[in-house]
């Protein structure tokens, strides 16, 4: 099959350390490095995301495409398909990406034919196989883009026009086959249109039922064709709706709960959504690990000024750290990997852009990896936690932890006991520890 190369110019992206002024190396993502005992591939399963690297034109809703990329081109739909395809294997396997993610419509576009979609996403789908045997690069999820096409403007799987429901349904059904057929890790849900713009127009309680009804037919429909992955759900808060169902990882996790569906999927949590909710990715990763739901990250930034989803690449370490020091406790992620949802700016033009904003990525998580397991073997962090709840370890508070105590009882001691000390939360002295560290 012939092969077209897209990055002449840019060599194999190796690890280089600290020394290294190649602008175009890892200086700290050293893959087989070992870190509290996995090497940081494992870790990791870093994945590029096909929408924003291979699709996105850097238009914005003020301006035209400016990412004039090479492999956008061809106005032969099955050409271009392969076109971005050896773009993507080609630029994953110089980044030592060992994973990708894609919607349907990333990687051939569609038409309104639901049976020429099916066919056009399998002959993709083939040519990925081949591709992903040559390169040994691995698909870490599918997903079905529901929220571009038209049709999607008031919800897909909860629009209220049951024609709709249709075809997100056969969109989801193509969907899961490629990612079967690819052997991908998991299927993402991300409901971008799966919520409201007004209340006025719509019954809420109907299309979360609906919602939930769906999510069980495509999981055993993926579970009965030999599905082996892990189904994720995204939550976000808003952007494009005014309400997403899936609003956080408290609330979906509620949905799951409360639907039985929360033995078949766990979260896909992404740092701009944690921070569009409210939250920092922290809590939400952290509400994940208690509820044993942690898959996998969708990694990018926010613009602490803007209040949109920016997408744009990590960079910040202290952020990474105290999300590293969760991941290594909780011991990995289920299933998932860290896919980078993130987008080079508008006015990052030339095809490097794209591989410095990776590397940047790569080497940020590493360094966090590196300094998070550091802080967990060496300093008192960890003490300090397990220490502040020492008065449930035993006496009364113990019985109190496990339920033996009533309110009344409460009462008695609270009525001999002394006044309790003041006791410091040494938030400051924590702090100095993630930055010392570093
Ligand atoms: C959009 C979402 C999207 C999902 C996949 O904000 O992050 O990119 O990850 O549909
Ligand atoms: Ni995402
Ligand atoms: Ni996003």
């Amino acid at each position: 099959m012939s092969q077209k190369i897209f990055f002449r110019n840019i060599p194999q992206i190796n690890y280089e350390g600290l020394q290294s002024d190649n602008p175009l190396a890892f200086r700290w993502y050293d893959e087989n490095k070992i870190v509290a005992g996995k090497p940081m591939k494992e870790w990791f399963r870093f994945a590029g995301a096909y929408w924003h690297s291979f699709c996105g034109s850097g238009a914005d809703p003020f301006g035209e495409p400016t990412h004039l990329f090479p492999w956008n081109q061809n106005n032969d739909v099955y050409e271009k398909s392969k076109d971005k395809a050896d773009a993507a294997f080609e630029f994953l396997t110089k980044l030592r990406l060992p994973f990708y993610c894609f919607h349907d419509v990333d990687v051939i576009d569609y038409c309104d034919d639901m049976l020429e979609n099916e066919k056009r996403l399998q002959f993709i789908s083939d040519y990925f196989l081949s591709k992903q045997k040559e390169t040994g690069v691995n698909l870490l999820w599918g997903t079905a883009n529901l929220f571009s096409h038209k049709r999607y403007m008031n919800g897909a799987v909860t629009n209220p026009d049951f024609n709709v429901v249709t075809k997100a349904a056969a969109q989801v059904k193509f969907a899961i086959d490629a990612t079967i057929k690819l052997n991908g890790s998991g299927y993402v849900f991300w409901g971008g249109r799966e919520g409201y713009m007004s209340l006025l127009n719509t019954n809420m309680k109907r299309e979360k039922d609906h919602f939930a009804t769906f999510l069980h037919k495509a999981k055993d429909y993926a579970r009965s064709n030999g599905f082996k992955g892990t189904f994720f759900i995204e939550p976000k808060p808003c952007e494009p709706s005014k309400h997403q169902y899936d609003y956080d990882a408290e609330t979906v996790l509620g949905f799951l709960r409360q639907y039985d569906l929360l033995n078949d999927f766990k979260l896909n949590l992404e740092f701009n959504h944690a921070t569009l909710a409210g939250h920092t990715m922290q809590h939400e990763m952290q509400v994940a690990v208690d509820n044993h739901v942690l898959g996998s990250l969708d990694a990018n930034r926010g613009d602490m000024q803007n209040g949109w989803d920016t997408d744009q690449f990590p960079t910040n370490i202290n952020e990474l750290t105290e999300c590293m020091l969760i991941l290594l406790e909780s011991g990995g992620l289920q299933g998932g990997g860290i896919n980078f949802d993130a987008k080079i700016r508008r006015n990052s033009t030339d095809l490097e852009d794209l591989f410095y904003a990776h590397i940047g990525g790569m080497d940020a998580f590493a360094r966090a990896l590196i300094t998070a397991d550091q802080i967990l073997q060496h300093s008192d962090y960890k003490k300090i936690r397990v220490d502040r709840y020492d008065s449930f370890n035993s006496g009364q508070g113990k019985d109190f932890e496990n339920g033996n105590l009533s309110l009344a009882e409460l009462t008695q001691l609270a009525i001999k006991n002394d006044e309790p000390q003041i006791i410091s939360g040494k938030q400051e002295y924590l702090e100095n520890i993630i930055n010392r560290y570093i």
